[in-house]
């Protein structure tokens, strides 16, 4: 069916508009388009794709221009244009920047309500601290920091470390439930890399009794993730994607609650169309290369390349090679729509 066009702002007598506005009044009708369009929501946020070899040496150079001590977090927001650079939103609900951290250098501890999670971009020898648990890290790891668990990063190497943030902040920020709190460095408890959640199937259970932690699992080793994928491709080579989620080990859900990570593997020569879903994605290449396309735009994307598409578009991806395998890292705000209950998958 047709929408009729209704009443245009204009249309009202200038005495009547300015009578409304001095009682924080506003007429709905001329407005009732734009917030709720037919059929699809009209997103602000734009296909954007952020390419890793030209913002590195922007990035080094901060490493120049500003000490870490006069950063806290030195990091190049990856900022949509349709947002409005100055937001620092990828997505509507996604946040996305490139962090520096040089050897030697600390970042120090504070935890805040927005959630986190780092995907290792390159060097070795830096590590961070989360909860008391000593988190290395290595290219193609994810490292959570959950909502209000203490964080810090450290750097025993001898190279640049570089990673990708991901965060709920314009979520967070939108509620006005975004804050920090500082704190001192931690006392170190444990290690991650030896903690129990690195097997399938199996979880702590001492005298029977399983854990409680909401946030049990906080790194997620690349190796095992690749491993993973590589598995399901030769064991399963009729499924449609070869795609693992990361999980909370204990309950099987989402890894955090408002932002959910996955991590794709495109066969040699593979492409794979992904239906519109409603959820904005950002993808970012872990190894290989492959093309990112959706409605009019298309992206040729690297290792260590980043782009966000819009929600409610059909994807395609291709791999680049037709010898070697590509990985990807998904990111999306699925877990925050199907708790609200505004999640759409829409199949041709
Ligand atoms: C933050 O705490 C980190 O801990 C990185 O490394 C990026 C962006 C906005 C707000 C907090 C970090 C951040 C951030």
């Amino acid at each position: 069916m047709s929408m009729p066009e209704l009443g245009r702002l204009e249309d009202l007598p200038q005495d009547y508009r300015d009578d409304l506005t001095a009682q924080n009044l506003v007429p709905l009708w001329p407005s009732l388009r734009a917030v709720l369009p037919p059929g699809k929501p009209a997103p602000r946020t734009r296909a954007t794709a952020w390419n890793y070899a030209a913002l590195r040496p922007l990035l080094l150079k901060a490493g120049e221009l500003t000490p870490i001590e006069k950063a806290e977090r030195r990091v190049l927001v990856l900022a949509n244009p349709g947002h409005g650079l100055e937001k620092m939103q990828a997505s509507s609900t996604i946040y996305l920047g490139m962090q520096l951290l040089l050897p030697g250098e600390w970042a120090p501890a504070h935890r805040h309500t927005p959630n986190a999670v780092r995907m290792i971009v390159e060097g070795t020898g830096a590590y961070t601290t989360v909860d008391g648990e000593k988190c290395v890290m290595e290219r193609g790891d994810l490292i959570l920091t959950p909502t209000g668990l203490w964080h810090e990063h450290g750097h025993d190497g001898d190279q640049p470390v570089v990673w990708l943030d991901v965060l709920d902040l314009p979520m967070v920020y939108y509620m006005e439930a975004a804050y920090v709190t500082e704190g001192n460095a931690q006392t170190v408890t444990g290690d991650a890399a030896g903690m129990a959640y690195q097997r399938g199937g199996v979880v702590p259970a001492p005298l029977f009794v399983r854990g409680t932690s909401a946030y049990p699992m906080l790194r997620y080793a690349w190796a095992d993730v690749r491993m993973a994928l590589q598995t399901l491709a030769r064991t399963q080579p009729n499924i449609e994607a070869v795609q693992v989620a990361y999980v909370n080990p204990e309950t099987g859900g989402d890894a955090q609650k408002i932002l959910g990570f996955s991590a794709l593997m495109l066969r040699p020569g593979e492409t794979l169309n992904l239906p519109a879903r409603s959820t904005a994605l950002v993808f970012h290449v872990i190894e290989g290369a492959t093309s990112v396309s959706a409605d009019a735009s298309s992206f040729a994307l690297g290792a260590a390349d980043t782009c966000c598409i819009p929600g409610y578009t059909p994807i395609t991806l291709v791999n680049a090679s037709a010898a070697d395998p590509c990985f990807v890292f998904v990111a999306d705000d699925a877990p925050l729509q199907k708790k609200l209950g505004v999640y759409e998958v829409r199949r041709p």
